[in-house]
């Protein structure tokens, strides 16, 4: 195959771009909010990069094109595969499986198809974009054919894998029908990066299990002298540009804003969620229910915001969550509230980043209690938001970045009686102690943000 354009290529299942549909008939695209595109951005200008990714429309083929100086490269999906591939073998049997079978994957030998075709046409994509000896980078879960796919249409490129969820316990993981292909699909790659070391050690300890190559330590050794390497690279955020924004006179004012519009309470906690069944809503807001009822927390002093951010919402199992979370929020405040004091302001809605560093500001306690999380990015959020040293950050152990923000008041989420103490805690807790716990997760949010992170995994990556 002849060499394409790019230096260094970024493999994912969207481009970081979303679509306007102008008025007058024209159309522009927008560079869509997040901390992985603004990691790689200096990266991709600096060696001549391309993101390839689906665009977001089905049946729709796009021709490449640049956006902000970044070469972008449309991969087509049908209807169907969206079906099958995105919203079915991704969301509906990796996701759930991934995320400890919080809920129960299902498994069809359609989805599989799709899943792989889908791959092949990804890899053929960078196949044709890289230039000789590149460097490609591919993305989580809904591409983990791909290292192996590329390699064999191009063996003189480097190839990384980066998987954002968790890698799950060797005894979940036999569960799928197709997991020796899928293991197989990764050690394609030079270099596959885990949000932590568990992750690393359950995908070694199946390669070597179920593969059968031999390991030492992070190393895959191959029957063609190839080696491989896996293991840990937490994610985090751009920490500098939340800072920066959370200080500014227009959060503050709107944090201020925000606190007055629900009636200046004493505390106010704050869940940000996407609508997922592994945030562990359900059992937060219960938590929370139950501490009013009891009168553990007066109903006049809180408040407990909770955002959901709509996700996924042609997926079965999203849409039951939905209707769930609607009716438990309804029934506590109808029980617990009163006339003039819901207890539970809930909404299902995104918003910009200006207003998500404003009700990081206007809150006290920050509540992430995910049943299982990659990493969680919110949690990191907050505390970069929180330059004054105060509030308290109450996560689950569960959650990767439990790992490093150590000072947080760390919590089973399946336990209700401890949430329920953890969180009285938080929100009784003095400042002295709330600014020691948190200036040391600020110095850890800093120290290691996005750009450590991106650079620590492609120096990892490049030839030695
Ligand atoms: C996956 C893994 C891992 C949310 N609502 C709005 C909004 N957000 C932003 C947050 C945050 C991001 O979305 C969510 O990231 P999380 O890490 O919390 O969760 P996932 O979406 O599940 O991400 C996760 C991550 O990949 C990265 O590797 O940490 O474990 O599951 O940045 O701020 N942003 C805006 N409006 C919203 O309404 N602007």
């Amino acid at each position: 195959m002849a060499a394409g354009l790019a230096n260094f290529v970024v493999v994912a299942n969207r481009l970081p771009v979303d679509r306007d549909f102008n008025p007058d008939g024209t159309t522009t695209w927008r560079t869509s909010p997040g901390g992985l595109v603004s990691a790689l951005e200096p990266v991709m200008r600096r060696k001549g990069g391309a993101w390839i990714g689906w665009h977001g429309a089905a049946d729709e083929r796009l021709r490449p094109f640049e956006h902000d100086g970044i070469r972008l490269v449309p991969v087509r999906l049908s209807t169907q595969e969206v079906v099958e591939y995105y919203e079915g073998f991704s969301n509906g049997t990796l996701w759930p499986l991934y995320h400890d079978v919080v809920a129960p994957p299902q498994f069809h030998r359609e989805w599989w198809d799709s899943y792989v075709a889908v791959n092949q046409r990804f890899a053929k994509a960078a196949a044709r974009v890289a230039k000789r000896k590149a460097t490609v980078w591919v993305q989580d879960y809904q591409l983990q054919l791909v290292p192996a796919m590329l390699r064999e249409l191009r063996p003189d490129l480097r190839i990384g894998f980066f998987l954002h969820i968790p890698f799950p316990p060797t005894e979940l993981f036999q569960q799928l029908p197709w997991r020796r292909q899928i293991l197989e699909g990764l050690i394609g790659a030079d270099l596959v990066g885990f949000q932590l070391p568990g992750g690393a050690a359950n995908f070694i300890r199946l390669v070597r299990d179920r593969v059968g190559h031999k390991t030492k330590g992070s190393m895959i050794f191959l029957p063609d002298g190839r080696t491989v390497e896996a293991r840990a690279f937490p994610i985090s955020i751009d920490a500098k540009s939340f800072e920066k924004l959370a200080q500014s006179a227009e959060v503050e004012a709107r944090a201020k804003e925000l606190r007055a519009s629900l009636g200046n309470p004493k505390t106010v906690l704050l869940g940000i969620d996407r609508l997922d069944y592994t945030k562990g809503l359900r059992l937060r807001l219960r938590a929370f229910g139950e501490l009013i009822r009891d009168g553990s927390i007066p109903v006049d002093d809180s408040v407990f915001v909770q955002v959901a951010t709509p996700s996924r919402e042609r997926v079965e199992q999203y849409r039951i969550l939905r209707a769930d979370i609607d009716r438990l929020v309804g029934g506590i405040n109808a029980d617990v509230g009163r006339i003039g004091a819901q207890p539970i302001t809930y909404v299902h809605a995104s918003f910009p980043r200006e207003e998500m560093a404003a009700l990081y500001r206007a809150a006290d306690v920050m509540v992430v209690t995910p049943l299982r999380d990659g990493m969680n990015l919110v949690a990191k959020e907050y505390v970069a938001c929180r330059f004054d040293d105060t509030g308290a950050l109450v996560l689950s152990e569960f959650a990767g970045a439990a790992a490093e923000l150590k000072q947080a008041y760390q919590v089973n989420p399946y336990d209700i009686n401890g949430m329920k103490a953890t969180l009285l805690e938080a929100t009784q807790a003095s400042p002295r102690e709330l600014a020691r716990r948190m200036r040391t997760m600020r110095r850890v949010v800093t120290d290691h943000d996005i750009d450590a992170w991106a650079h620590e995994f492609i120096q990892a990556l490049s030839p030695r």
